[in-house]
This record gives C-alpha cells, structure tokens and sequence, in this order.
C-alpha cells in the first residue's frame, strides 16, 4: 500500500513519548507505575508504545508521508496471560493535504481483511485518545464464531484489535506542521494480540520462552 518501515531507538525522551502525542502532563500513562523510567527524575525512558517514533519521522521529513513503525515497547505491568512487560506494537500513519477519515477506513479494513479473512466484518467504535481526534477502536467479527457470541469474544460477537483516529491538531503543531493545511490519520496495534487472535494462542508469555515446540509451528 505504499507505506516505508521506520524505525526508532527503544530509549527515548519524555517529548517523543508523551508532550509531542498531546499527552497531558497529569496522564496516568506518564506515571512511575505504567513506564519505565530511566532514573529518578530523569527526562529519559523506555518508549511505551512506537508513536515516538513517527513524531521522530514527522520532525525530520515533509508530507506527505505514508509510514509503518514496528518495534519493541515496554511497560511495568505484572507478567501474566495477557500482560507482558516488553511486547510489539506497529503503528501506521499517513499525512497529507486531505487525507480523509474515508482513507483510514479503507487501509484498516484492506489490512484486517488480509489478516483474518475476506469474510469478517468490521466496525468502528468511538473512543478517546488524546494524540487523534475523533478516535476509534477497531473491532472485526468474531473468528471463532462468525460474530454470534462465544467465550472468545466474551459473547459480545466482536473482537477489538487495534486503536486509531484522526491525528490531533495539536500533535502537528508539536512538530511544526500547520495543522489547517495537513490532515492525517494513525493506528496502532499489539503484534502479539493480533497474533494470538489468529492462531488461538491463550498466552502470551509463550512468545518469550523460546520454547523451539511453540516457535517452530509458525
Ligand atoms: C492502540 C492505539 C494508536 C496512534 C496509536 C498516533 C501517533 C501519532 C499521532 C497520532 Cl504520532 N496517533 N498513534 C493513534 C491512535 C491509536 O494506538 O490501542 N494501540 C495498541
């Protein structure tokens, strides 16, 4: 679909992880407890999520751009099933002069048809995010049961697997772009999530055992 692969350094600054995506100061994401802090009071941290990395690629180059970021991110949560406290998230976002919520639609829908199968539906379902706005989280049928209601799904028939929107004006000020002239959209997804949703694996601590019986089936 045309987009370039970037990638970022997994320590980064406290602008490029949070100040530069309009996180507030006061946001329960910047706290000792959800990210890794270098050292006491240092302005440096382990990346949370891979958006620095495109506030590193908006501050470099020019839109339009079309990019997908894939990498390590980290957080202190307790290590059980469904936590773990390094994983992978990719993110994508594209900007332009009139990139359109349309053109999100049309990429995440390509993609999650491509993933899981040309038969699943997919929705939008609003939500908050404080560097897109409006914001949406992504859900497609349910794959195990065709969107009926199962204990996959929590027998709500829908699965999310991925967060996106439109990106905020703010965050274009941040790095320098006129936010009346450009517009554009982002998303970002767990790998490990989306993989485990397509191969029914229950637990994600089977990806960082190197157990070579679990590795060598993919
Ligand atoms: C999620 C949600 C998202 C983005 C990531 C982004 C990056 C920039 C500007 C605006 Cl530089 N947005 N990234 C946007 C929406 C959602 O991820 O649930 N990820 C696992």
């Amino acid at each position: 679909m045309g987009f370039s692969i970037v990638e970022g350094p997994e320590i980064e600054t406290e602008f490029n992880n949070f100040t530069g995506l309009n996180i507030p100061l006061d946001h329960p994401s910047r706290d000792a407890f959800d990210t890794f802090y270098l050292k006491d009071y240092s302005k440096l941290l382990l990346r949370s999520h891979t958006s620095p990395v495109q506030i590193r690629a908006m501050k470099s180059r020019k839109p339009p751009l079309a990019i997908v970021v894939p990498g390590r991110v980290y957080r202190p949560d307790a290590v059980d099933a469904s936590h773990s406290f390094m994983f992978h998230q990719i993110e994508g976002f594209m900007v332009g002069e009139n990139i359109t919520l349309g053109d999100l639609k049309g990429v995440l829908e390509f993609f999650a048809k491509g993933i899981f199968g040309q038969d699943i539906k997919m929705r939008f379902r609003p939500h908050f995010f404080p560097f897109t706005e409006p914001s949406a989280e992504v859900d497609i049928s349910c794959i195990i049961c065709k969107g009926k209601g199962c204990s996959v799904c929590g027998r709500k028939g829908w699965l999310e697997v991925l967060g996106s929107g439109m990106i905020h004006p703010n965050v274009f000020k941040n790095v320098g772009y006129d936010p009346k002239k450009y517009t554009g959209f982002a998303f970002g997804m767990g790998v490990e999530r989306i993989a485990m949703l397509k191969y029914g694996i229950n637990d994600i601590r089977l990806f960082f055992e190197n157990d070579l019986r679990f590795l060598n089936q993919f």
